[in-house]
């Protein structure tokens, strides 16, 4: 017997009601946002279209070209895809490095997001991880050493690291890698959507650029770009590491098929790119500082609190920890509907400040920290 519309829709209403929204302010540590009203609508629009079938659906094409295009001129690119998150951008990345070589090897700091585990696994690479400090960006010289001795056929970095927002020294590591003759992608998953705009205020001094060495950089239209998920965009250096990514499907209507998936959300491409108009570059830059304040705001008002221990910041993510309930604090905040995230090579805890957080969301969790270590 099947139920009725009716009572499935209040359930489906029941579920939303318990469900933590970004906008109510407790999500103060994941690295996701409440999307754009306009990404919404074309999401829900563009709800039936195959993504993977641009033929059939040509509006998908269309929209992820101009998301190249345009989100592309930030970082000097004109090639690249839509993928569906930093993990599919991570790993097609690799694959774009070694698809036409015999070397499986991977150069990364330990600092790197764990899709760079799960890419190395699913293709059979060798991982060779040089120790870096969680606050730390890598040292040129040991990553250099390391590519010498390694002689590996790509180089991962991270321009906003998972844990802390480190940025890894972007342009002396392209230098290092155009010497060498390896790839280097760089993943700005969480740091490509600020960097541009932080570094024309001075706040932060990183060329996030193809070229000269830097073979594709990613950057999450689904984090700091506030589009609905899943959305991420992968660029390359050029077509050729383009078509890496690409394969034969002769029984489709466009001959091929790029990416990782097989259908997909097309109405994410269209909200993408409609999410991406309606914030428009002056929006970006307001988000990036204004996120870039209120850390500032969080990092001073933390250091003002005994038994409390907060660490430098380069992006908007706050890590602290707390000397009086150590790891237990993750619990005790989490059971007052504040969703703060681990930083777990720290032993402590992670704030990542995102496009939707007020003032009043970082008084809250100042307040509940203020009391628990009062007295
Ligand atoms: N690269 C970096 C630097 C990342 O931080 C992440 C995700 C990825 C790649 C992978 O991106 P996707 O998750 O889009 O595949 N980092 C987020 C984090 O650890 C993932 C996340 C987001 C986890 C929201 C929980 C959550 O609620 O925070």
């Amino acid at each position: 017997m099947c139920a009725h519309i009716s009572d499935l829709l209040r359930e489906i209403e029941e579920l939303y009601r318990e469900t933590p929204r970004h906008i109510d302010g407790g999500i103060l540590g994941s690295m996701t946002t409440w999307p754009h009203e306009v990404g919404v609508v074309a999401f829900n629009r563009f709800i039936h279209v195959n993504g993977n079938d641009p033929a059939l659906f040509p509006v998908v094409r269309e929209c992820e070209e101009k998301l190249v295009s345009e989100v592309g001129s930030l970082y000097s690119a004109k090639y690249g895809l839509h993928t569906s998150g930093g993990t599919e951008s991570n790993i097609l990345a690799i694959l774009a490095a070694i698809r036409n070589t015999s070397s499986r090897v991977v150069v990364a700091p330990s600092t790197v997001h764990k899709s760079i585990d799960k890419a190395c696994i699913l293709m059979n690479c060798k991982l060779v991880k040089i120790p870096t400090h969680p606050l730390k960006p890598v040292d040129k010289g040991v990553l250099e050493e390391k590519v010498r001795e390694y002689k590996p056929s790509i180089i991962v970095i991270t321009a906003g690291t998972t844990e802390t927002g480190v940025v890894d020294p972007v342009e002396e590591v392209a230098e290092i890698a155009e010497k060498h003759g390896v790839y280097l992608h760089v993943d700005g998953a969480y740091g490509g959507l600020l960097i541009p705009f932080l570094r024309r205020h001075g706040l932060i001094n990183v060329d996030l650029r193809i070229g000269n060495g830097v073979s594709s950089i990613s950057v999450d239209m689904h984090k700091n770009g506030a589009s609905p998920i899943p959305s991420s965009l992968l660029f390359f250096q050029d077509r050729d590491l383009l078509d890496n990514v690409c394969f034969d499907m002769d029984y489709m209507p466009s001959g091929k098929s790029c990416g990782l998936l097989g259908t997909r959300p097309g109405g994410a491409v269209v909200a993408a790119y409609y999410t991406w108009r309606a914030i428009g570059l002056r929006g970006y830059e307001e988000n990036a500082l204004r996120m870039m304040n209120h850390a500032k705001y969080l990092f001073e008002e933390l250091s003002e609190i005994p038994g409390v221990e907060v660490y430098p910041y380069t992006l908007p993510i706050i890590v602290f920890k707390s000397l009086k309930y150590g790891d237990s604090l993750f619990n005790i905040l989490w059971s007052r509907g504040l969703y703060l995230y681990k930083a777990p090579s720290l032993k402590a805890l992670r704030v990542v400040i995102m496009p939707h957080h007020s003032r009043l969301h970082i008084d809250r969790l100042l307040k509940t920290l203020r009391d628990l270590h009062s007295g």
